[in-house]
């Protein structure tokens, strides 16, 4: 007996081998040519889907989750952040929404690391001066960066991504301080040899680099502040690999040019994929080093966030509950 397949919408091209599984595992629909979908497309997509599998450049909001037909179960987000989809009209609607968590953990740390060497060593300011044959020999007091070991970082948000970051740093000889909702257990404090600091204000005035390892929530909206930029110091930091919302993006464009601030490392912006003049500007003049949101670009990351999909689709449809299902905040 021949069982339905159920109907997979997928908003994006994804690698050959996730969408040749999915195509033996259900009726998937491929966006072959990897066209962003259109408003029209997405609605089309949730009246007739018995699954929707979106990424973060769709967005699932209340207004596209009430046009959902009766057979949408499941939003089975292709990434890690699902501040793409509104969870909590979604479970209003009776339809599941998940994740892939744990999957891109340890590339999104390597390239925040990446980010925190080039903007203190001026990685990208070198190579283009040898680009534009600009180089005109060795000196001893030219190019000169800050050195990283021995200096404080402070991570904002230590989940998976946050504690992934903070084990590299302190392979390279940073003191780990940390801000998060909940104070992590002891054990993983004493591995890290971490400070915890109730107070981001306190955190912020004192640490010589942050990386932001929150994710993006209402309450977390401009989390970097104004008034929080101002409170660090003029020789710090900020590297943000979470979500460019975080940041009050202007603000900190100010900070940078009015130097409040010493230098950025970024792969999320707050209007992707809009970057703003100013900010390329900073880039110029090797204030920022930016990168076009790519901290999870790896073969294998997405090769196993494709896994991850399937897995939820399929415990669905077993009748069980999903492993990675996401709850709504205020559930
Ligand atoms: C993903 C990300 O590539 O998973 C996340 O939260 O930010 C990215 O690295 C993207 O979300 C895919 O949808």
């Amino acid at each position: 007996m021949s069982v339905k397949k159920p109907v997979v919408v997928v908003t994006r091209k994804l690698p050959d081998a996730v969408e040749t599984r999915m195509c033996e595992l259900f009726n998937a629909k491929l966006n072959l040519d990897d066209h962003p979908m259109s408003q029209a497309e997405l609605i089309e997509a949730v009246k007739n889907a018995d699954v929707l599998v979106p990424t973060v450049t769709d967005k699932i909001d209340a207004a596209l989750i009430s046009q959902a037909g009766e057979k949408l179960k499941l939003i089975a987000n292709f990434g890690n952040g699902v501040d793409n989809i509104d969870v909590s009209a979604a479970a209003r609607k009776g339809v599941t929404v998940t994740n892939t968590p744990n999957v891109l953990t340890e590339d999104t740390a390597d390239m925040t690391v990446g980010l925190m060497i080039a903007v203190s060593r001026r990685i990208l300011e070198g190579a283009k001066t040898l680009e534009k044959g600009n180089w005109n020999g060795w000196s001893p007091t030219w190019m000169l960066g800050q050195r990283i070991w021995g200096k404080r970082l402070g991570i904002i948000g230590m989940g998976r991504i946050g504690s992934a970051v903070a084990r590299r740093a302190k392979a390279f000889g940073l003191a780990i301080h940390y801000h998060n909702r909940n104070r992590v257990a002891q054990q993983i404090e004493d591995e890290l040899e971490a400070t915890y600091w109730d107070s981001l204000d306190q955190m912020l005035a004192r640490m010589d680099i942050i990386s932001i390892n929150c994710p993006y929530t209402p309450a977390t909206f401009h989390l970097l502040s104004t008034r929080r930029l101002a409170l660090m110091q003029p020789e710090a930091t900020i590297i943000n690999t979470a979500r460019g919302e975080i940041i009050d993006e202007i603000a900190m464009v100010k900070a940078l040019n009015d130097g409040k601030l010493a230098g950025a490392g970024l792969d999320v912006f707050e209007h992707e994929p809009a970057v703003s003049s100013e900010m390329m500007k900073l880039v110029d003049e090797g204030k920022a080093v930016i990168l076009p949101h790519m901290g999870s670009a790896t073969i294998e990351g997405r090769l196993e966030m494709g896994d991850r999909v399937i897995i939820n689709i399929r415990t669905l449809y077993d009748g069980h509950r999903p492993p990675d299902r996401v709850l709504p905040i205020d559930s």
